[in-house]
């Protein structure tokens, strides 16, 4: 996992963006990039921080708490916020400038082994953005050794059941609604048109 959230304990850093806030304009604007990435995730990375302090996760990195909250009753505000703050993290690698096009050679024969070609893949990418209900994530995955689009609701992740994620596509209103308002599947094509950062799936893919 290309992921700087490995190895670190609380209290966790909120991570940079990999690219500065107005790069993703105008698909997503940098008032969209600042509430989202500056008061969202950092909001996710704070409470996390307050929920942890002085508990058994304190001093685990990111993906264990979220190894031994996953699916525990009374942790879910600690599985939930830890979620979202890898989610998010992985979110902004997802993006990139001048990003879609065509896949790197290994990723493009997967995906075509996968769904036959780059654009059924997109196209079940918004497809599967368009049937979550409410918040959520679309992913790209590496199920076995074949490709395959999942949704997930709210913070949950692929990760937790044992699936690799190559990229996301959060679906929550607030990544779009700024730039967007209620119209999610502008936002998913805009997305999928011009940022996806498919070097990192490739990266990913391992
Ligand atoms: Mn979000």
């Amino acid at each position: 996992m290309n992921n700087d959230q490995t190895a670190a304990v609380s209290p966790y850093a909120l991570p940079a963006l990999p690219y500065p806030d107005d790069a993703l304009s105008p698909v997503i604007s940098a008032n969209t990039i600042g509430f989202h990435h500056g008061k969202h995730h950092k909001t996710y990375v704070d409470t996390l921080n307050k929920l942890v302090a002085g508990t058994e996760y304190a001093d685990l990195p990111l993906m264990k708490v979220i190894a031994r909250t996953a699916g525990v009753a009374d942790k879910t505000a600690i599985f939930n916020n830890a979620a979202q703050v890898w989610n998010h993290t992985f979110y902004w690698q997802s993006l990139r400038p001048n990003g879609s096009g065509e896949p790197p050679a290994g990723l493009k024969q997967k995906i075509e082994a996968s769904f036959g070609t780059v654009e059924a893949c997109r196209k079940e990418l918004a497809t599967t953005a368009m049937a979550q209900f409410g918040s959520g994530w679309t992913w790209l995955v590496l199920d076995g050794d074949r490709l395959k689009v999942v949704k997930t609701g709210n913070a949950d992740m692929p990760l937790t059941t044992g699936i690799k994620p190559l990229l996301t596509i959060d679906v929550w209103e607030h990544a779009y609604y700024l730039d967007f308002q209620n119209r999610r599947l502008d936002y998913v094509n805009a997305v999928l048109d011009k940022l996806i950062n498919w070097n990192f799936a490739m990266e990913n893919l391992g």
